[in-house]
């Protein structure tokens, strides 16, 4: 039987380490396009060197060519500029939109049958745009920002409690931008609600909140404290490791319920729009959006992200 293809659209920082993580997880065969000439080429041979070291089968290869990138089972997208230091991700709309155009209809065009997992930003304006050039189903076109902005919230949770980050269940909701929602009332500690235990770590509940939203608007911030501190690029690694955790879950329908930009129907009062939602992934792609009950300030906090979601996506004027 023939392995999973994997195509990586932008073989940048991004690019590179998911076509590294791909190969290391034996995933499939992996082929990273981009329009530099030679660069794919030569990160992927690059890579592909290791095989011995790392001990993976898979083949690892580079093109300039969107003809190669043919039978592709999942298609992962970085195609795009990142940030510079105090620009935000809507400033990036205008030369993406034009990146991503062309590469929604390379796509189309060879990889008919693709899922389809956006990272470039504006995320939920390139998710969009994405899915009304290829015209593929909503469930094979989905964009990957919660899986990330939920890591850094976990994260900051098990360092604050030194806990194990394995042990941590927290989860963001809402669009990739500064109005993303961070659920506190959901976030545990194997179930153990994280605002009791820092309660009991401080002492009392005023304390807990003051950690707790210091976490929050942490995480809200987290991608651009890193862009400050590389001064060049934005955070590479834990995107690709993401997104891979989003392929995994598709290619080896292990139905994992990842928060994931999806087009919503009507689900937490949206319609027509992408938005990151916890959702059940596995060999359909999105297979089930789940939706659960929000209390007001959390519904009201949605609805902000929302709005910001719908003002950047009107802008592109689809
Ligand atoms: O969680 C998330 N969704 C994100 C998203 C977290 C961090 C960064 N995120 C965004 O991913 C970032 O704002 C960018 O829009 C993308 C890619 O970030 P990366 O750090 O990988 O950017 P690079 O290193 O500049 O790589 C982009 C590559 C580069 O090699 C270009 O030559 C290529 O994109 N590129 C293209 N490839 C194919 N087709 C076209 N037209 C094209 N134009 C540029």
């Amino acid at each position: 039987m023939a392995r999973p293809k994997i195509a990586l659209i932008g073989g940048g920082q991004i690019g590179g380490v998911l076509a590294q993580l791909c190969a290391l997880r034996e995933l499939g065969d992996v082929v990273l396009f981009d329009i530099v000439e030679n660069m794919p080429q030569g990160k992927t041979l690059d890579i592909a060197e290791a095989a011995p070291v790392d001990g993976f089968d898979v083949s690892v290869t580079g093109t300039n060519t969107y003809e190669d990138i043919a039978g592709a089972n999942v298609v992962i997208v970085t195609a795009g500029l990142p940030r510079k230091p105090g620009m935000s991700r809507d400033d990036l709309i205008g030369v993406n939109s034009k990146i991503m155009t062309s590469v929604a209809e390379g796509i189309r065009d060879n990889a008919p049958d693709a899922f389809v997992i956006i990272i470039s930003n504006p995320l939920d304006a390139m998710v969009t745009l994405c899915q009304k050039v290829t015209g593929f189903p909503s469930s094979r076109v989905m964009g990957q920002a919660g899986v990330l902005d939920s890591a850094r919230f976990q994260a900051f949770i098990a360092w604050e409690l030194g806990v194990s980050v394995k042990d941590v269940n927290a989860m963001t909701l809402g669009g990739h931008g500064d109005t993303m929602v961070p659920l506190v009332r959901y976030a545990s500690v194997n179930g153990i609600p994280v605002l009791e235990l820092l309660e009991q770590k401080y002492g009392s509940a005023e304390k807990a909140n003051e950690v707790m939203t210091a976490m929050v608007e942490r995480t809200k911030a987290a991608g651009g404290e890193v862009v400050k501190l590389l001064g060049n690029g934005s955070a590479f690694y834990s995107p690709a490791s993401s997104a891979v955790a989003m392929a995994e879950s598709i290619l080896r329908d292990q139905k994992r319920v990842l928060p994931v930009c999806a087009l919503l129907n009507g689900e937490f009062g949206v319609d027509g729009f992408y938005v990151g939602v916890p959702c059940v992934l596995g060999s359909d792609g999105i297979e089930k959006i789940i939706e659960f009950k929000l209390d007001a300030t959390e519904q009201a906090l949605m609805d902000n992200s929302v709005e910001a979601v719908k003002e950047l996506v009107g802008s592109m004027n689809l």
